[in-house]
Protein backbone atom coordinates (compact mmCIF):
# COMPACT_ATOMS: atom_id res chain seq x y z
CA UNK A 1 0.00 0.00 0.00
CA UNK A 2 0.99 3.69 -0.64
CA UNK A 3 0.41 7.00 -0.33
CA UNK A 4 1.10 10.36 -2.55
CA UNK A 5 1.57 13.14 -0.62
CA UNK A 6 1.16 16.63 -2.91
CA UNK A 7 3.36 18.40 0.06
CA UNK A 8 5.70 18.42 3.07
CA UNK A 9 3.58 17.43 6.18
CA UNK A 10 4.39 17.39 9.53
CA UNK A 11 6.51 14.65 10.18
CA UNK A 12 3.90 13.05 12.71
CA UNK A 13 2.02 12.64 10.20
CA UNK A 14 4.30 10.37 7.65
CA UNK A 15 5.30 8.61 10.81
CA UNK A 16 2.10 7.09 11.55
CA UNK A 17 1.63 6.21 7.62
CA UNK A 18 4.92 4.28 7.81
CA UNK A 19 3.94 2.68 11.37
CA UNK A 20 0.93 1.42 9.63
CA UNK A 21 3.03 -0.15 6.54
CA UNK A 22 2.23 2.61 4.02
CA UNK A 23 4.81 3.33 1.17
CA UNK A 24 4.58 7.34 1.54
CA UNK A 25 6.09 9.64 -1.16
CA UNK A 26 6.14 13.18 -0.40
CA UNK A 27 6.34 15.47 -4.21
CA UNK A 28 9.03 17.60 -4.60
CA UNK A 29 7.76 20.04 -6.70
CA UNK A 30 4.02 21.17 -7.08
CA UNK A 31 2.70 19.65 -9.92
CA UNK A 32 -0.38 20.71 -12.16
CA UNK A 33 -3.29 19.07 -12.40
CA UNK A 34 -2.61 16.93 -15.33
CA UNK A 35 1.01 15.88 -13.70
CA UNK A 36 -0.67 14.61 -10.68
CA UNK A 37 -2.97 12.59 -12.16
CA UNK A 38 0.05 10.64 -14.20
CA UNK A 39 1.65 11.02 -11.07
CA UNK A 40 -1.05 9.33 -8.50
CA UNK A 41 -1.35 6.81 -11.32
CA UNK A 42 1.06 4.76 -9.62
CA UNK A 43 -0.40 4.79 -5.88
CA UNK A 44 -3.30 3.64 -4.09
CA UNK A 45 -3.83 7.05 -1.84
CA UNK A 46 -3.60 10.54 -2.41
CA UNK A 47 -3.01 13.13 0.57
CA UNK A 48 -3.72 16.37 -0.48
CA UNK A 49 -2.30 19.53 1.36
CA UNK A 50 -2.72 22.62 -0.66
CA UNK A 51 -5.24 23.59 -3.21
CA UNK A 52 -5.27 20.68 -5.71
CA UNK A 53 -8.63 21.21 -8.17
CA UNK A 54 -10.05 17.61 -7.91
CA UNK A 55 -13.04 17.96 -10.28
CA UNK A 56 -14.72 15.73 -12.23
CA UNK A 57 -11.53 15.33 -14.92
CA UNK A 58 -9.15 15.16 -12.22
CA UNK A 59 -10.85 12.43 -10.66
CA UNK A 60 -11.84 10.32 -13.54
CA UNK A 61 -8.43 10.05 -13.50
CA UNK A 62 -7.73 9.25 -10.05
CA UNK A 63 -10.73 6.65 -9.78
CA UNK A 64 -8.34 4.02 -8.76
CA UNK A 65 -7.94 5.70 -5.76
CA UNK A 66 -9.12 4.22 -2.48
CA UNK A 67 -9.07 7.24 -0.72
CA UNK A 68 -8.61 11.27 -0.71
CA UNK A 69 -7.65 12.55 2.19
CA UNK A 70 -7.66 16.46 2.33
CA UNK A 71 -4.86 18.31 4.89
CA UNK A 72 -7.95 20.89 5.11
CA UNK A 73 -11.19 21.08 6.60
CA UNK A 74 -12.66 23.05 3.68
CA UNK A 75 -13.49 20.91 0.51
CA UNK A 76 -14.63 23.14 -2.30
CA UNK A 77 -11.78 22.19 -4.24
CA UNK A 78 -13.21 18.99 -4.72
CA UNK A 79 -15.88 17.97 -6.55
CA UNK A 80 -17.62 16.00 -3.77
CA UNK A 81 -20.64 14.84 -6.15
CA UNK A 82 -18.14 13.05 -8.38
CA UNK A 83 -15.52 11.62 -5.92
CA UNK A 84 -19.01 9.75 -4.35
CA UNK A 85 -20.04 8.28 -7.99
CA UNK A 86 -16.71 7.21 -8.65
CA UNK A 87 -16.47 5.66 -5.01
CA UNK A 88 -13.81 7.42 -3.52
CA UNK A 89 -14.10 7.84 0.17
CA UNK A 90 -13.00 11.79 0.82
CA UNK A 91 -11.61 12.80 3.94
CA UNK A 92 -11.06 16.16 6.09
CA UNK A 93 -9.58 17.85 8.91
CA UNK A 94 -12.82 19.26 11.07
CA UNK A 95 -12.42 20.48 14.87
CA UNK A 96 -8.23 20.06 14.85
CA UNK A 97 -8.25 23.82 13.55
CA UNK A 98 -11.42 25.49 14.87
CA UNK A 99 -9.26 27.17 17.80
CA UNK A 100 -6.33 28.58 15.27
CA UNK A 101 -8.33 29.55 12.96
CA UNK A 102 -10.91 31.49 15.10
CA UNK A 103 -7.68 33.01 16.73
CA UNK A 104 -6.98 34.62 13.17
CA UNK A 105 -10.36 35.93 13.58
CA UNK A 106 -10.05 37.70 16.63
CA UNK A 107 -6.90 38.65 15.47
CA UNK A 108 -8.09 40.40 12.64
CA UNK A 109 -10.99 41.92 14.25
CA UNK A 110 -8.98 44.19 16.99
CA UNK A 111 -6.43 44.97 14.37
CA UNK A 112 -9.10 46.16 12.13
CA UNK A 113 -10.59 48.01 15.12
CA UNK A 114 -7.13 49.64 15.96
CA UNK A 115 -6.15 50.07 12.16
CA UNK A 116 -2.97 47.88 13.63
CA UNK A 117 -1.55 47.05 10.21
CA UNK A 118 -1.56 50.82 8.75
CA UNK A 119 0.06 51.83 12.27
CA UNK A 120 2.43 50.26 11.75
CA UNK A 121 3.50 50.32 8.83
CA UNK A 122 3.87 54.23 9.37
CA UNK A 123 6.51 53.26 11.79
CA UNK A 124 8.06 51.55 8.38
CA UNK A 125 7.61 54.44 6.28
CA UNK A 126 9.07 56.79 9.02
CA UNK A 127 5.39 58.57 8.93
CA UNK A 128 5.40 58.04 12.79
CA UNK A 129 5.79 61.64 13.75
CA UNK A 130 4.54 63.19 16.40
CA UNK A 131 1.64 63.03 18.88
CA UNK A 132 -1.93 63.99 16.72
CA UNK A 133 -4.99 63.29 18.92
CA UNK A 134 -7.17 62.86 16.32
CA UNK A 135 -4.99 60.93 14.20
CA UNK A 136 -6.06 57.20 13.06
CA UNK A 137 -8.63 56.65 15.52
CA UNK A 138 -10.00 53.47 15.84
CA UNK A 139 -13.22 51.72 17.18
CA UNK A 140 -13.93 49.77 20.23
CA UNK A 141 -15.48 46.23 20.72
CA UNK A 142 -16.83 46.46 23.98
CA UNK A 143 -20.42 45.54 24.00
CA UNK A 144 -20.72 45.60 20.05
CA UNK A 145 -22.81 42.83 18.21
CA UNK A 146 -20.70 40.07 16.64
CA UNK A 147 -22.81 38.18 13.67
CA UNK A 148 -21.49 34.89 12.56
CA UNK A 149 -22.26 33.82 9.09
CA UNK A 150 -21.58 29.89 9.40
CA UNK A 151 -22.03 29.06 13.14
CA UNK A 152 -19.95 26.05 12.95
CA UNK A 153 -17.11 24.94 14.84
CA UNK A 154 -14.92 28.01 14.41
CA UNK A 155 -18.02 30.23 14.01
CA UNK A 156 -18.29 29.41 17.95
CA UNK A 157 -15.04 29.38 19.28
CA UNK A 158 -15.16 32.83 17.42
CA UNK A 159 -17.94 33.86 19.23
CA UNK A 160 -16.77 32.26 23.01
CA UNK A 161 -14.10 34.64 22.38
CA UNK A 162 -15.87 37.80 21.36
CA UNK A 163 -17.97 36.87 24.49
CA UNK A 164 -15.56 36.34 26.63
CA UNK A 165 -13.19 39.29 25.99
CA UNK A 166 -15.45 42.18 25.06
CA UNK A 167 -19.13 40.90 26.51
CA UNK A 168 -20.38 41.46 22.68
CA UNK A 169 -23.41 39.95 21.53
CA UNK A 170 -23.91 37.11 19.53
CA UNK A 171 -26.47 36.69 16.20
CA UNK A 172 -25.86 34.10 13.86
CA UNK A 173 -26.85 32.86 10.41
CA UNK A 174 -26.94 29.07 9.41
CA UNK A 175 -28.82 26.92 6.98
CA UNK A 176 -30.52 25.70 10.51
CA UNK A 177 -30.46 26.85 13.58
CA UNK A 178 -27.71 25.95 16.24
CA UNK A 179 -29.47 25.03 19.73
CA UNK A 180 -26.34 24.13 21.72
CA UNK A 181 -24.66 27.78 20.71
CA UNK A 182 -28.03 29.06 21.82
CA UNK A 183 -27.90 27.75 25.17
CA UNK A 184 -24.35 28.22 25.76
CA UNK A 185 -24.12 31.38 24.22
CA UNK A 186 -27.39 33.32 24.22
CA UNK A 187 -26.65 33.52 20.45
CA UNK A 188 -29.83 34.50 18.24
CA UNK A 189 -30.75 32.95 15.07
CA UNK A 190 -31.39 35.88 12.36
CA UNK A 191 -32.33 36.31 9.10
CA UNK A 192 -29.31 36.72 6.45
CA UNK A 193 -30.36 40.19 6.08
CA UNK A 194 -31.04 41.23 10.20
CA UNK A 195 -27.09 39.56 10.30
CA UNK A 196 -25.87 41.95 7.80
CA UNK A 197 -28.28 45.03 9.31
CA UNK A 198 -27.47 44.59 12.96
CA UNK A 199 -23.56 43.43 13.14
CA UNK A 200 -20.97 45.53 14.26
CA UNK A 201 -18.38 42.90 13.19
CA UNK A 202 -19.49 40.25 10.81
CA UNK A 203 -17.46 37.07 10.60
CA UNK A 204 -17.56 34.94 8.15
CA UNK A 205 -16.82 31.38 9.00
CA UNK A 206 -18.79 28.95 6.51
CA UNK A 207 -18.11 26.44 3.81
CA UNK A 208 -17.83 28.02 -0.02
CA UNK A 209 -20.77 26.29 -2.23
CA UNK A 210 -22.47 27.26 -5.11
CA UNK A 211 -25.04 28.88 -2.18
CA UNK A 212 -22.52 31.20 -0.47
CA UNK A 213 -20.22 32.14 -3.54
CA UNK A 214 -20.16 35.96 -3.62
CA UNK A 215 -22.89 35.93 -0.87
CA UNK A 216 -20.85 39.20 0.72
CA UNK A 217 -21.91 41.50 -2.99
CA UNK A 218 -22.69 45.35 -3.44
CA UNK A 219 -26.16 44.46 -2.07
CA UNK A 220 -24.89 42.74 0.57
CA UNK A 221 -22.53 45.64 2.43
CA UNK A 222 -24.75 48.41 1.56
CA UNK A 223 -27.38 46.24 4.03
CA UNK A 224 -24.49 46.79 6.65
CA UNK A 225 -23.17 49.78 9.05
CA UNK A 226 -21.80 52.46 8.09
CA UNK A 227 -19.94 51.44 11.19
CA UNK A 228 -18.95 47.29 10.46
CA UNK A 229 -15.93 45.41 10.25
CA UNK A 230 -16.26 42.22 7.44
CA UNK A 231 -13.96 39.40 8.71
CA UNK A 232 -13.53 36.53 6.66
CA UNK A 233 -11.26 33.27 7.34
CA UNK A 234 -13.45 31.17 5.44
CA UNK A 235 -12.64 31.16 2.11
CA UNK A 236 -12.12 34.36 -0.63
CA UNK A 237 -14.75 33.40 -2.67
CA UNK A 238 -17.62 34.18 -0.53
CA UNK A 239 -17.11 38.01 -1.05
CA UNK A 240 -16.57 39.85 -3.83
CA UNK A 241 -13.65 41.79 -3.58
CA UNK A 242 -14.50 44.62 -6.19
CA UNK A 243 -17.74 45.19 -3.72
CA UNK A 244 -15.97 44.74 -1.00
CA UNK A 245 -13.20 47.80 -1.99
CA UNK A 246 -16.14 50.02 -3.51
CA UNK A 247 -18.07 49.33 0.04
CA UNK A 248 -14.48 50.20 2.11
CA UNK A 249 -13.89 53.26 -0.60
CA UNK A 250 -17.37 54.87 -0.25
CA UNK A 251 -17.81 53.99 3.99
CA UNK A 252 -20.32 51.75 3.16
CA UNK A 253 -18.73 49.95 6.01
CA UNK A 254 -15.91 50.82 8.08
CA UNK A 255 -12.66 48.34 8.01
CA UNK A 256 -12.25 44.60 6.78
CA UNK A 257 -10.03 41.92 8.28
CA UNK A 258 -9.33 39.43 5.55
CA UNK A 259 -7.37 36.03 5.72
CA UNK A 260 -8.31 34.61 2.31
CA UNK A 261 -8.51 36.35 -0.87
CA UNK A 262 -9.47 35.45 -4.31
CA UNK A 263 -7.69 35.05 -6.32
CA UNK A 264 -4.45 33.37 -3.55
CA UNK A 265 -1.78 34.60 -3.18
CA UNK A 266 -3.30 38.45 -3.47
CA UNK A 267 -1.30 40.53 -5.83
CA UNK A 268 0.79 42.82 -3.83
CA UNK A 269 -0.21 45.87 -4.90
CA UNK A 270 -3.72 44.95 -4.27
CA UNK A 271 -5.07 48.81 -3.27
CA UNK A 272 -7.14 47.40 -0.20
CA UNK A 273 -3.50 46.48 1.34
CA UNK A 274 -3.12 50.10 1.73
CA UNK A 275 -6.12 51.34 3.21
CA UNK A 276 -6.17 52.26 7.02
CA UNK A 277 -8.87 50.35 8.33
CA UNK A 278 -7.82 47.28 6.21
CA UNK A 279 -5.61 43.94 7.87
CA UNK A 280 -4.72 41.09 5.15
CA UNK A 281 -2.97 38.12 5.92
CA UNK A 282 -1.62 35.29 3.52
CA UNK A 283 -4.18 32.60 4.85
CA UNK A 284 -2.83 31.21 8.16
CA UNK A 285 -5.41 30.46 9.44
CA UNK A 286 -4.68 27.13 10.82
CA UNK A 287 -0.80 27.61 10.82
CA UNK A 288 0.38 27.10 14.47
CA UNK A 289 2.88 23.89 15.32
CA UNK A 290 0.16 22.42 17.34
CA UNK A 291 -2.55 22.33 14.89
CA UNK A 292 -1.02 21.40 11.85
CA UNK A 293 0.09 18.16 13.66
CA UNK A 294 -2.77 17.57 14.58
CA UNK A 295 -4.28 18.04 11.17
CA UNK A 296 -1.08 15.95 9.93
CA UNK A 297 -2.39 13.29 12.23
CA UNK A 298 -6.04 13.32 11.45
CA UNK A 299 -5.25 13.08 7.41
CA UNK A 300 -2.82 10.13 7.86
CA UNK A 301 -5.45 8.32 9.86
CA UNK A 302 -8.11 8.95 7.05
CA UNK A 303 -5.43 7.31 4.53
CA UNK A 304 -4.78 4.86 6.98
CA UNK A 305 -8.73 3.67 6.92
CA UNK A 306 -9.15 4.07 3.38
CA UNK A 307 -6.27 1.76 2.49
CA UNK A 308 -7.40 -1.12 5.10
CA UNK A 309 -10.89 -0.61 4.01
CA UNK A 310 -12.43 1.27 7.02
CA UNK A 311 -14.74 4.20 6.71
CA UNK A 312 -12.46 7.41 7.37
CA UNK A 313 -12.74 8.71 11.04
CA UNK A 314 -13.47 11.99 9.14
CA UNK A 315 -15.56 11.30 5.94
CA UNK A 316 -17.06 14.25 4.01
CA UNK A 317 -18.97 11.90 1.91
CA UNK A 318 -20.68 9.04 3.79
CA UNK A 319 -22.94 8.48 1.21
CA UNK A 320 -19.71 6.94 -0.98
CA UNK A 321 -20.46 4.05 1.78
CA UNK A 322 -24.32 3.20 0.61
CA UNK A 323 -23.31 2.64 -3.35
C1 LIG B 1 -5.31 24.89 5.33
C2 LIG B 1 -7.76 25.72 5.38
O1 LIG B 1 -4.14 25.39 5.79
O2 LIG B 1 -8.46 23.80 6.51
C3 LIG B 1 -8.72 24.62 5.64
O3 LIG B 1 -9.76 24.57 4.98
O4 LIG B 1 -8.06 26.63 4.70
C4 LIG B 1 -6.39 25.69 6.01
O5 LIG B 1 -6.47 25.19 7.29
C5 LIG B 1 -5.30 24.97 3.85
O6 LIG B 1 -6.46 24.41 3.35
C6 LIG B 1 -4.10 24.24 3.26
O7 LIG B 1 -4.31 22.86 3.18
Amino acid sequence: MNVFVTKQIPEIGIKLLKEAGIAVTVADQSLNQEALIREVQGYDALLSAGFVKADAHFLEGCRHLKVLSLFSVGYDNVDIDAATRLGIPVGNTPGVLSRATSDIAFLLMLAVARKAFYNYRKILDSKWKEFEPIADLGIELYGKTLGVFGLGKIGLEMAKKCRAAFDMKVIYHNRRPQEEAEKELGAQYVSFDELLTRSDVLSVHANLSPETKNIFNKTAFSKMKPNAVFINTARGGLHNEADLKEALDHKIIWGAGLDVTNPEPMAPDNPLLKMPSVCVLPHIGSATAETRDQMAVLAAKNVIAGLNGDRLPTIVNPEVYQR
